[in-house]
């Protein structure tokens, strides 16, 4: 459970760094079955499995082959293919206080995500922010819980975050970035005033929780060094977050419901509600 400080911290930040939350063990588990589910050798699927770097370089390049050294694993929905990615999903202390950043009595998972950098050709994921990336949901007051199967270190592309920026608005296709990986706005009258675009390195242990708003820009560069970067987040909706499509998301398929309905569904179940929590 968050304390009043911690909760003033996301509301000011837009970002937290939470406890740590698994054990070695469970750590160790969830890589097991991520190494599974990553060589495909899973009987049940996930909704992606593909190197992010060689799609991006795919759509630069519209269609030209070309060789993709850089690798950054992005795995969507792995819980459906791992009934031990499910019970991380539903994790009582991590569902608990998304409940309290997101002010609601109902949480739900959007989806999951693992994002694993190998070492050495780790590639970068560029600034963005989250909702944005998912015009099939509104409103933009979802938040991740993002935990580390690996110490996240400034050395093997930990995430960076910038502070406040999640108070800005929607800013995404002003986002840019210099080569060394800073956050810049491309053109920045239109960023609320005092607004200081300044990113801070979000370092996280393994099995420790990271909590971000899904307005809060963010990004993690490559991974460099000889220590592999595995983490799983998982994107937590109130239970307030209605489907509302304006353009595609890899999650359509599954959706049951009507537009301007809750997002509701097996492929979207309720991992917290005060009622369970008081059993
Ligand atoms: O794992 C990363 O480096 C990026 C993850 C991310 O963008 C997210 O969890 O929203």
């Amino acid at each position: 459970m968050l304390n009043a400080a911690q909760l003033a911290e996301f509301e000011k930040n837009g970002f937290l760094k939470g406890d740590v939350v698994l054990s070695d063990a469970e750590v160790e588990r969830l890589r097991e079955e991520l190494d599974l589910i990553m060589e495909g050798k899973s009987v049940k699927k996930p909704v992606l499995n593909h190197n992010m770097r060689a799609e991006e370089a795919d759509s630069l390049y519209k269609g030209m082959k070309m060789s993709v050294s850089e690798k950054v694993v992005q795995i969507v929905n792995i819980w459906m293919a791992s009934d031990t990615y499910l019970q991380h999903a539903g994790h009582p202390v991590i569902c608990e206080e998304i409940a309290q950043l997101c002010k609601t009595d109902t949480v739900r998972v959007w989806h999951d995500q693992i994002q694993y950098k190998p070492p050495v050709t780790g590639g970068p994921t560029p600034w963005h922010q989250d909702h944005p990336l998912w015009p099939v949901i509104q409103p933009a007051d979802l938040v991740s819980a993002w935990v580390a199967l690996d110490d996240a270190v400034i050395e093997n592309g930990c995430m960076w975050m910038v502070p406040g920026s999640h108070k800005w608005g929607d800013h995404q296709k002003y986002m840019a970035s210099t080569p060394d990986f800073m956050p810049y706005h491309r053109n920045p009258e239109l960023l609320p005033e005092g607004a200081e675009v300044k990113a801070v390195p979000f370092e996280i242990k393994k099995g420790q929780v990271g909590y971000h708003h899904s307005l809060t820009w963010h990004g993690s560069p490559n991974n460099r060094s000889d220590l592999k970067r595995r983490a799983i987040a998982v994107h937590y909706m109130p239970g307030h977050t209605v489907y509302a499509p304006t353009s595609g998301h890899p999650m359509v398929p599954y959706v049951t419901v009507n537009e301007g309905d809750i997002l509701s569904g097996e492929h979207f179940p309720v991992v917290y509600s005060i009622a369970k929590a008081a059993m």
